[in-house]
């Protein structure tokens, strides 16, 4: 008999932010200070820079946020009232261990989350709860070097272990880490970032740092994130074997600049560079091409026997996704693209789609087309989509009294993203189990700290300074995206 496919009715409409993007009070209730509470604000063309502690008279953006640590209830009833069926939010780290490595946990920070899970609970929401969202203590950065210590497993784990316990009956999905690839940007190209391998992992290169000298550093870190969170799947199973534990990565597209064979050969490069990471996550070991790079250069330095026995045991129940944008990458002129030059790759413009106003590529198919690779890669995988979304100025305008904000080109976006996401389920059989959306309330951004890029559905009156009166204002998309919810995905 024919299947017919379609979004399951149990599908997760919703919407995704973090902790420390939302809640605010940055050092209210024993929080000790995470690596995000020392990122100035930057802006689409000026970097965030990283500071040595709290420095007085520089704007940390994150210290603010939109106070959802006191708003959550009015917010999460805005959520409900679009429909929401999931809402993915992160953990602290620095709420439940301020530095990380406190002999017990804090029982206000515990509390707040017992709380805001109760909440969402009540409104019928399901929590999909990220345990590492670019937020660790960084007291484990000065004390410990981050994540290229080893005994930053034994600490996440008992974190990850304190919060499964407590909340075992409360939260069903689980994110261990954010977006975890994002560090292995360096390796195609982008030797000077210094933020991706800051938020993922908590290192800070000095300045001339070589490629040659960073590359264990982060091979080391992202293996012992690896390693904990095969961990953390392991130690979860026993505490709710009806957990749902996932893995994290960013998947925009990447298309080669040309037919040229050495630009296909650049993908290729630039995609083992960051599938390693899912392939462990996934299939419990890492793949050849990264087996080979490690060895020809001895950049495997800390690690075990046993190492390799949890990741093979330890492998997620599914895969979560964040899309936002395609790129173009190409061999660089007279080089053969290697793992081992990042000079070889380079990244290219595409001037036959249109960028956002912080130059990201609208590319609704890219979409498609990544649900697709991700699906030949890990077939059968249950794939949740936990962030896309369009970063935007927005206008509020009065009318009749009422604040308005026509936001157009937000709808345009997500209706085309829904409907590419709709054609991979249904055309191309790909199972999606849900859809949230990347900042549903406006949030400060991640990767500028701005709040003036804003990708909710509902506006939040705050500046870049935290100025404002905090109100909420219900945008355009706010009625449009709870018709597609009502629709079942139906009325774009
Ligand atoms: P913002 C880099 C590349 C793609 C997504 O980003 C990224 C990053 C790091 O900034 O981050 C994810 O706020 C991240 C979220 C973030 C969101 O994308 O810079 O998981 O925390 O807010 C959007 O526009």
């Amino acid at each position: 008999m024919a299947k017919s496919y379609q979004l399951p009715e149990n599908f997760l409409w919703g919407g995704a932010i973090a902790a420390h993007q939302a809640e605010g009070y940055w050092d209210a209730d024993g929080k000790g200070t995470s690596i995000a509470d020392i990122l100035t604000a930057g802006s689409a063309t000026e970097r965030r820079r990283i500071t040595d502690g709290v420095v007085a008279g520089e704007n940390y953006p994150n210290h603010h946020g939109i106070y959802f640590y006191k708003t959550y209830k009015e917010d999460l009833e805005l959520m409900a009232e679009m429909g929401f069926k999931a809402f993915r939010t992160s953990i602290a780290w620095t709420r439940i261990f301020p530095n990380g490595d406190d002999a017990e946990p804090n029982e206000a920070g515990l509390q707040f989350y017992d709380d805001l899970f109760d909440e969402m609970r009540r409104l019928h929401i399901e929590p999909v709860i990220t345990l590492n969202h670019f937020e660790m203590p960084y007291h484990l950065v000065t004390e410990y070097g981050g994540w290229t210590n080893r005994k930053l497993i034994d600490l996440f784990e008992n974190y990850a272990s304190t919060v499964m316990e407590r909340y075992k009956d409360k939260v069903t999905y689980w994110i261990v880490h954010n977006e975890i690839a994002n560090q292995a940007a360096m390796a195609m190209g982008d030797t000077t970032d210094q933020f991706l391998i800051w938020t993922n992992s908590g290192l800070k290169f000095p300045e001339g740092t070589t490629f040659a000298e960073r590359m264990p550093k982060m091979f080391q870190a992202g293996h012992n994130e690896l390693v904990a969170s095969a961990r953390v799947v392991i130690n979860g199973k026993k505490i709710n074997p009806n957990f749902q534990i996932g893995a994290m990565l960013n998947c925009d597209v990447m298309y080669p600049a040309s037919m040229k064979p050495a630009d296909q050969l650049a993908v290729q490069k630039a995609r083992q560079m960051r599938d390693w990471f899912s392939d462990v996550h996934i299939r419990g070991e890492y793949p050849a091409d990264i087996e080979a790079l490690l060895a020809r250069h001895n950049w495997r330095t800390d690690v075990s026997e046993q190492d390799f026995e949890e990741l093979k045991t330890g492998t997620v129940d599914y895969l979560s996704m964040s899309y936002y944008a395609s790129h173009v990458v190409k061999a660089a002129e007279g080089k053969t693209p290697s793992l081992d030059d990042p000079t070889s790759i380079e990244v290219t413009d595409n001037n036959t789609i249109k960028a956002s106003d912080w130059g990201w590529l609208i590319d609704p198919e890219g979409f498609r087309y990544t649900l697709n690779e991700l699906n030949d890669l890990y077939p059968h995988l249950p794939i949740m989509v936990v962030e896309n979304g369009f970063g935007a100025y927005d206008d509020v305008v009065e009318e009749d009294g009422v604040k308005k904000i026509h936001d157009p080109y937000r709808i345009a976006y997500l209706r085309e993203h829904i409907r590419a996401m709709e054609e991979a389920i249904i055309e191309d059989g790909i199972p999606v189990i849900g859809y949230l959306s990347w900042g549903p309330i406006d949030i400060v951004s991640a990767g500028t700290g701005e709040m003036k890029k804003r990708y909710g559905y509902i506006y939040v009156d705050l500046d870049d300074f935290g100025e404002g009166s905090g109100e909420r204002y219900k945008k355009d998309s706010f009625d449009w995206y709870q018709k597609v919810i009502q629709s079942q995905g139906q009325s774009l």
